[in-house]
C-alpha cells in the first residue's frame, strides 16, 4: 500500500515536471506584426497564439490566415513576464497548386526589455530538401537555448502567398520572473531587431 502511494507520487510529480516543461507560454498573448496581414484572408488579432491549429494543408481551412508578398515579416509576441525559452514552433502550410509557398528562411530574435535584442537562431530550409512543390504543413522548429525573454521575435521570408495557423513558444513555467520593461508591445522598434538576416 505505502510503496503503491509512493510510486504514484513519483509518478505524479514526475509528469507534472514534463507537463511543465512542455507548456506554450505563447497561448493567448498579445502580438503584432511589422505588416498587416492581407485583407483577403485576414487575420483577426488573436489567430496567431489561439491555441488553433489547422487541421488540414488546406488554405481554406479557417485557421489560416495570409502575408503576400512585400517585405520580411516580423512578428512580435508579448509573454507578459520573463521565462527561460526552450523552443518556438512556427507552423506553416505549403500549397503549391495555389500560389502558398513555405518560407526559406525563419529567424529568432529574444529580449528581456524590449529594446535590446539577441539573435538567437535560425533555421534554413533548402528546395532539395523539402521542395516547395505539393501540399503539407512545414513547421520550422528554433532553438532559444535557455534565453531569459519576455519578447520574442520571429522574422520569415515571404516570397509569395505566405500561410500561417499558429506559432508556438515552449519554456518551463516555473522560471517565470515578472518583467520590468515597460515597453508597450505596440510600441517595438522593429528596426532595433537584431537577426542573422
Ligand atoms: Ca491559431
Amino acid at each position: 500500500m505505502k510503496k503503491g502511494l509512493l510510486l504514484l507520487i513519483v509518478v505524479l510529480v514526475f509528469s507534472s515536471m514534463v507537463l511543465a516543461a512542455d507548456t506554450n507560454l505563447a497561448l493567448g498573448k498579445e502580438y503584432v506584426f511589422n505588416i498587416e496581414s492581407d485583407p483577403t484572408y485576414p487575420d483577426n488579432g488573436s489567430m496567431l497564439t489561439d491555441g488553433v491549429r489547422a487541421n488540414a494543408a488546406y488554405y481554406r481551412n479557417a485557421a489560416y490566415f495570409g502575408h503576400l508578398r512585400q517585405d520580411y515579416r516580423i512578428v512580435v509576441i508579448d509573454l507578459e513576464a520573463v521565462y527561460k525559452i526552450d523552443k518556438v514552433l512556427c507552423h506553416f502550410l505549403n500549397q503549391q497548386d495555389v500560389g502558398i509557398g513555405r518560407p526559406e528562411i525563419v529567424g529568432l530574435s529574444l529580449s528581456e526589455d524590449g529594446r535590446r535584442w539577441r539573435s538567437v537562431d535560425y533555421v534554413e530550409l533548402w528546395e532539395d530538401e523539402k521542395p516547395k512543390t505539393g501540399t503539407y504543413q512545414q513547421t520550422f522548429e528554433l532553438r532559444g537555448g535557455g534565453m531569459k525573454a519576455r519578447y520574442v521575435a520571429v522574422k520569415f521570408d515571404t516570397a509569395v502567398w505566405v500561410f500561417i495557423d499558429e506559432f508556438e513558444v515552449f519554456g518551463d513555467p516555473s522560471t517565470k520572473e515578472e518583467s520590468t520593461a515597460k515597453v508597450d508591445v505596440y510600441d517595438i522598434d522593429f528596426e532595433e531587431i537584431d537577426f542573422e538576416f
